[in-house]
């Protein structure tokens, strides 16, 4: 890793107005190069903040999904120079002030992705998780850890870090556009054998930073259940899917390493 690398934070926004404020007050701005927002179609004030606030703007002209947010997002940072990436949902759901817990083990070549975990402190549920998340959260949690063979504490926060490799690496166009695509490219870098590390950081909930309902929820779940039966048909040669498969020659079944 370079000596300065430089850091890019990109967020993801759908209706964003009432927390994207509090969200970039809250980043350490001496530690970030830019800040990309990308505008799913909002019909709120998201865009106008954005713009206010001097970020750089893109604007879908509709609502394609939070996985076709991420899409652009990683594309723009790559062009924008980034060698590392961090998602920072600005539902002020995850505390932007831990930025630099969340960068330091790629900056120290220790992870190429780094997650924020809301499992790895105090009690989630004390802290505003309802308890069918959280016992929902932890049985799929269980279930990716033994597929994938990790011992992680969750995969499904939205504070993630990524070094530039990893994200030239994965093909993240063959990864849905809703919200699955958190899950996708989890087995993506899993499958590259890329290093994953974890951080604490604790957990927020309140009406603007979570609107997944139970319904949704379920089918989310059973999403990830028929993504798993996939990777596992992948990994054990019955069925190749050329989504897990790396774009660099360097990573996956056919690197020489
Ligand atoms: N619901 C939704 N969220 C989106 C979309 N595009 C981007 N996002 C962002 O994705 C993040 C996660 O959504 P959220 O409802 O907070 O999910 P939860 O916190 O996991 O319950 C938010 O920061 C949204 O701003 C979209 O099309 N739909
Ligand atoms: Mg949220």
């Amino acid at each position: 890793m370079k000596e300065s690398p430089k850091v890019i934070v990109v967020m993801p926004a759908y209706n964003a107005a009432k927390t994207l404020h509090m969200t970039y007050a809250d980043l350490p701005r001496d530690m970030v190069d830019l800040v990309i927002l990308v505008d799913d179609g909002s019909s709120d004030e998201t865009a106008r903040i954005a713009r206010e606030l001097g970020l750089e703007l893109f604007v879908h002209h509709r609502n394609y999904g939070y996985g076709a947010n991420q899409k652009t997002c990683y594309r723009e940072a790559l062009k924008a120079g980034a060698d590392i990436v961090v998602m920072v949902h600005p539902d002020y759901q995850y505390d932007p002030t831990l930025l630099p817990d969340i960068v330091r083990p790629i900056r120290e070549d220790r992870a190429d992705v780094v997650l924020g975990s809301r499992l790895m402190g105090a009690s989630p549920m004390k802290q505003g998780m309802p308890w069918w998340k959280f016992i929902s959260n932890r049985f799929l949690t269980e279930l990716e850890n033994w597929v994938f063979g990790l011992s992680l504490s969750e995969y499904h926060t939205g504070y993630r870090a990524f070094s530039r490799q990893v994200l030239e690496s994965v093909n993240l166009q063959m990864n849905s556009d809703g919200f699955i695509f958190d899950q996708e490219i989890m087995a993506q870098i899993v499958d590259l054998r890329m290093r994953i590390t974890e951080v604490p950081v604790p957990t927020r909930y309140f009406a603007q930073a979570s609107s997944a309902s139970f319904t949704q929820s379920s089918v989310y779940g059973l999403k990830i259940l028929w993504l798993l039966a996939r990777y596992i048909l992948h990994r054990s040669g019955v069925a190749k899917q050329r989504q897990f498969e790396s774009l660099e020659r360097r990573y996956g079944a056919g690197a020489a390493r």
